[in-house]
């Protein structure tokens, strides 16, 4: 439990349309079955700088106990968040999970491990504040998962790759290292990958549902919710459901963590605005030329950071928009209270 909580706040394991499952500290560590806690009809918690949330799983909450029953009164700040871009017009993130320590990027070996889904969950992970992790599934079902690894590696800068299988135990062992008592993981990865089969793994036990495999090896989104498992060491794991597409919500330090080859030859350009775009000096034009740069890195980064931007445009409208409704609200009270109170219109 962070220091900034009192013994009071529960944390949730389980976030569903009107209500959340909370388990205090203590019940995180024993077999205690999570109380229901009702949240405002609009979905959203109080936070203390005066925002409202919907809160995610891995968060901390106080609760007040009514008359229908314990509801939630405010949520405590997020030490880290995975959040992502949802997909659509607006300009909200979801938190995928809150106060994490550890994401475990998952992708299957077995059809073959997609590198820019792994660049692009990395970044999302970085961004989080949690330290990203790589876990290649189904090492079993393919011949040389040492090489494969290898290669996704080669993606996964300054960031560990453990290559796994569940039927064999291959490569669990450093996983279960990650499992220190009273840290959360997070699982994110495609549907399929075998996020709730590891899951089970580490948890000694099925906790969660998982799928049958299909023959085109494709995923069937068998997990639906997002939930915290507790493991009998003290440590806590959430499983989430199968991703189609992420978007990545903007940041620049997460990007360049993540390319960190490319954020380093950008800094050799030429001209410090340089956008690699036929520029005379261009340190990334000259490395993809040379081969020491992939085009396909230099793309997924391109992709990645045109979206990022795009997001970071639209979240800026929309906090331009708030702010104009909050200013325009507090002219009118302003104008209110200077016609004074109870004083006839016009
Ligand atoms: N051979 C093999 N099969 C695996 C392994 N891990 C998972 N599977 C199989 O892959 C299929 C999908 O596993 P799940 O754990 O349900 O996948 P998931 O990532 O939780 O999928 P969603 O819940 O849909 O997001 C199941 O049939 C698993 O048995 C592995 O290490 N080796
Ligand atoms: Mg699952
Ligand atoms: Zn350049």
């Amino acid at each position: 439990m962070p220091a900034a909580l009192s013994p009071d706040h529960v944390r949730v394991v389980r976030a569903d349309k009107g209500a959340v499952l909370v388990l205090s500290a203590p019940e995180l560590m024993a077999a205690a079955t999570p109380r229901r806690v009702t949240i405002d009809r609009d979905g959203l918690v109080p936070t203390q700088d005066g925002d409202r949330l919907p809160p995610t799983v891995g968060d901390w909450l106080l609760v007040d106990d009514t008359d229908g029953g314990p509801h939630a009164r405010t949520l405590a700040p997020r030490r880290t968040a995975l959040v992502r871009d949802t997909a659509g017009g607006t300009s909200r993130v979801q938190a995928l999970a809150a106060n994490i320590d550890v994401v475990l990027v998952v992708e299957h070996l077995d059809p073959d491990p997609q590198l820019g889904r792994v660049e692009r969950l990395l970044t999302l992970a970085w961004r989080s504040g949690a330290r990203p992790v790589v876990v290649l599934t189904k090492a079993d079902l393919v011949p040389d998962p040492a090489g494969m690894a290898e290669e996704v590696a080669a993606v996964a800068l300054a960031v560990d790759v453990h290559a796994v299988s569940v039927p064999t135990g291959e490569g669990l062992e450093p996983l279960r290292a990650l499992l220190v008592p009273g840290t959360t993981l997070v699982v994110v990865g495609p549907s399929g990958a075998g996020k709730s089969t590891l899951v089970n793994a580490l948890a000694g036990r099925d906790v969660m549902a998982t799928g049958g495999r299909r023959t085109d090896g494709r995923g069937r989104h068998t997990t639906t919710h997002r939930e915290l498992v507790r493991l009998a060491g003290g440590a806590m794991l959430i499983d989430t459901p199968g991703i189609r597409g992420v978007g990545v919500v903007a940041d620049g330090d997460a990007l360049d963590t993540t390319f960190a080859d490319l954020a380093e030859l950008a800094l050799r350009c030429r001209f410090a605005d340089c956008r690699h775009a036929g520029e005379p000096g261009c340190a990334i034009q000259s490395a993809l030329d040379s081969g020491e740069l992939s085009e396909r890195r230099y793309e997924s980064w391109r992709r990645l950071a045109r979206e990022a931007a795009y997001q970071s445009r639209r979240t800026d409208a929309h906090l331009a928009a708030q702010e104009k409704r909050r200013w325009k609200q507090q002219t009118r009270q302003y104008q209110r209270g200077l016609r004074g109170p109870g004083k006839p219109r016009g």
